[in-house]
This record gives C-alpha cells, sequence and structure tokens, in this order.
C-alpha cells in the first residue's frame, strides 16, 4: 500500500499546470517538504560504457547510427576502466552512478555479461548502481538485480502521440514493457522525459499522466530539455522556456511527492537563477559531471559553487537506500 495517486485526469493536471506560477511553486514546495528535507539533493553521474552507433532513429539522439554526428563512439568499455570512472565520481560526491549504452536492447553474451560484472564490481563500493542499456526482458532484469542494479533508466520521452513523429523504430508500447520487466525485477524505476522535441504542452502533460499513472511511481523522474545536436533531426529545435520547464517540474512534484525529481540534460545553459527556480520548484536530483552521455554539462566546480551557495547538501549513497 502506498498514498500516491494514480488516476490524475488530463484536466487535472493542466488546472495545476495552469496555476498563477508563484502560487504553482508554492504548492509544489508544500508537497516537496512533506516527503523531503529542504536542500538536500541525489547527485547522479553519467558515464557512457557505449558510445554511438546505435540503430535505433530518436530524432534527439546524437548517438544514432544514421545521423552524422560529430561523437567520439566507442565499444564497450572494459570493467576495470569503468570502475575507475565509477570511483572517482565516488571521490566527487556521486551517490549514483548510470551506465547508459547505445544499445537499441540488451542481447545476451559476452557485453551484457561484462555489464553484470561491471554492476556487480561498482554497487560493491556503497554506489547505487543504474543502467540504461534500452529494451530489456524480465530474465536480464533479473540478472541485473541479482548483480545488485539499484535502478533503470527508461523514459518514456513524451505523449504517445508525440513519439512516433520522434521514433519510428519502436513504440511506445515497447518502452512500457521493459519498464514492466524492470519492476517485476524488483529493480526501481528512473523514467521520464525530453522537453522540446516539438511537442505541445498538452502532449508534456500527458507524459506526466502516463509517469503518474505508473504503480509505484518510478523513484527517478529526469526531466531533460533537449541539447540540440549538430546533424541530429531536431538540432534547429528552440530552447524550452524557463517559465514551462519550472512549470513541468513543479507539476511533476506534485504529481510524484514521492519520486526524486532530477533536473536533467539541458542545465548547460541555465543561469544560477533559472536552476535556483526549479530545486525551488521541487526538482532534487541532477545529473553531475562535466559530460553527460556525449554532450557537456556544467564543470564540477561551477555546481559545487552553486550547491555551496544554495546551500544543497549531496544525500549518501546510504541516505538514499533509506529513503525507499
Ligand atoms: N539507448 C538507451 C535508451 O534509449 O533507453 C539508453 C541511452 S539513451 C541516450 C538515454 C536517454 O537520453 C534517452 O531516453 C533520452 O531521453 C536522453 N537523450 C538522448 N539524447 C538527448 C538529447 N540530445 N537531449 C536530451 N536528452 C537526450
Ligand atoms: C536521462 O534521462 N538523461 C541522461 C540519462 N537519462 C541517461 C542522458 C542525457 C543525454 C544527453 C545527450 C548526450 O549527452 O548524449
Ligand atoms: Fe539509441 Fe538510446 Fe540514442 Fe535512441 S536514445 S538512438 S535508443 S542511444
Amino acid at each position: 500500500m502506498n498514498n500516491q495517486k494514480h488516476n490524475w485526469t488530463l484536466e487535472g493536471i493542466t488546472s495545476l499546470y495552469n496555476r498563477p506560477f508563484l502560487d504553482l511553486v508554492r504548492l509544489a514546495q508544500d508537497v516537496h517538504l512533506r516527503h523531503f528535507k529542504l536542500g538536500e539533493i541525489q547527485v547522479s553521474s553519467l558515464i557512457s560504457i557505449k558510445t554511438g552507433g546505435c540503430p535505433e532513429d530518436c530524432s534527439y539522439c546524437p548517438q544514432a547510427a544514421r545521423y552524422h554526428t560529430d561523437i567520439e563512439k566507442h565499444s564497450l568499455m572494459k570493467a576495470e576502466q569503468v570502475m575507475e570512472l565509477a570511483l572517482r565520481a565516488k571521490a566527487q560526491g556521486a551517490s549514483r552512478v548510470c551506465l547508459g549504452a547505445a544499445w537499441r536492447e540488451v542481447k545476451d553474451g559476452s557485453d551484457f555479461d561484462r555489464v553484470v560484472d561491471m554492476v556487480k564490481l561498482i554497487s560493491n563500493e556503497g554506489l547505487q548502481v543504474c543502467c540504461t542499456l534500452g529494451m530489456m526482458n524480465e530474465n536480464q532484469a533479473i540478472r541485473l538485480k541479482e548483480a545488485g542494479l539499484y535502478a533503470y533508466n527508461h523514459n518514456i520521452d513524451t505523449s504517445e502521440e508525440h513519439y512516433s513523429k520522434v521514433i519510428s523504430t519502436r513504440s511506445y508500447g515497447d518502452r512500457l514493457e521493459t519498464i514492466n520487466n524492470v519492476r517485476k525485477a524488483g529493480v526501481t524505476v528512473c523514467s521520464g522525459g525530453i522537453l522540446g522535441l516539438g511537442e505541445t504542452i498538452d502532449d508534456r502533460l500527458k507524459m506526466l499522466q502516463n509517469l503518474s499513472a505508473m504503480n509505484p511511481h518510478p523513484e527517478s523522474v529526469p526531466i531533460n530539455t533537449l541539447v540540440p545536436v549538430k546533424g541530429t533531426p531536431l538540432e534547429n529545435q528552440g530552447a524550452v522556456d524557463i517559465e514551462e520547464l519550472v512549470r513541468m517540474i513543479a507539476t511533476a512534484r506534485i504529481l510524484m511527492p514521492t519520486s526524486f525529481i532530477r533536473l536533467s540534460a539541458g542545465r548547460l545553459g541555465r543561469s544560477l537563477s533559472e536552476q535556483t527556480l526549479c530545486f525551488m520548484a521541487g526538482a532534487n536530483s541532477v545529473f553531475s559531471g562535466e559530460k553527460l552521455l556525449t554532450t557537456m554539462n556544467p564543470a564540477e566546480d561551477i555546481d559545487e559553487k552553486m550547491f555551496v551557495t544554495l546551500g544543497l547538501t549531496k544525500i549518501t549513497p546510504a541516505e538514499v537506500h533509506a529513503t525507499f
């Protein structure tokens, strides 16, 4: 039993989203403080364990093989190399390491075995491990769980209606199926989306409706704004308005009160004041480290300065475990 609400109507969500701005932020803060301590932030670090050459056609993604982007591709890294990067992230205060692979799906075999080893090694260091490896069946999810996997990231990205305009090589249903497999294996779910894919506000709110309909809610909800990358079909998309981003974060916080809402890709272009508004609206997690998977993120020292200025303190892995 939990006291989460899973049957939000689109009308209900829309009227929340459209409340006067300050009132919406105040309401989100009230909800936030009922479930989390003010100023506590969860920090994740991304490691791209296999970069580029992906067969999918996600129009936002620099790693899709069919687009000509300027990224450094590499095949699956060795477990020891990944371990070194994970330990560096731990020393810099990350409580979670997220291993990302540009795969359409997990295939059983030596590459997957190697990822299972990485999960074992890193979780033995007391770090939470998250993986994002594309579609996955239940048995594969169970193997990762047994190796110590804490979370699996699999975004629904946008509304079901808009999804097919952005990706044609898989369906919304495929995404939901993987998320179900993750749940069945007892791994926590990290699922959110991207703003700025040419979608309407309605599409964004339908995405939040779909996330909040999941029972239980995803434990982490990354809210990315598109990082437009030259060579991808969405390279010329305009930036997402800060007011819209803050409204989305506040609405996500109210709908999913116990989830970590992660201010994800797109932070580099945002000022300290803009990010502050996001934290005031209920964001309590970020990706840190100067690189996301292939694109840039604010440098560590800039983030450290921001944490000090805003009085944000990092949650340790032990504290995060205690949250659930
Ligand atoms: N291949 C796996 C998958 O698609 O689930 C895992 C890696 S994929 C790069 C992880 C997530 O990164 C995507 O679901 C998407 O939400 C996000 N992403 C990819 N490119 C992005 C971009 N240019 N801007 C913002 N987010 C992006
Ligand atoms: C998520 O929602 N955002 C992260 C993580 N999950 C895997 C990825 C952002 C990628 C941004 C584009 C890039 O750096 O390639
Ligand atoms: Fe491949 Fe994931 Fe990028 Fe889509 S988002 S092209 S599945 S790496």
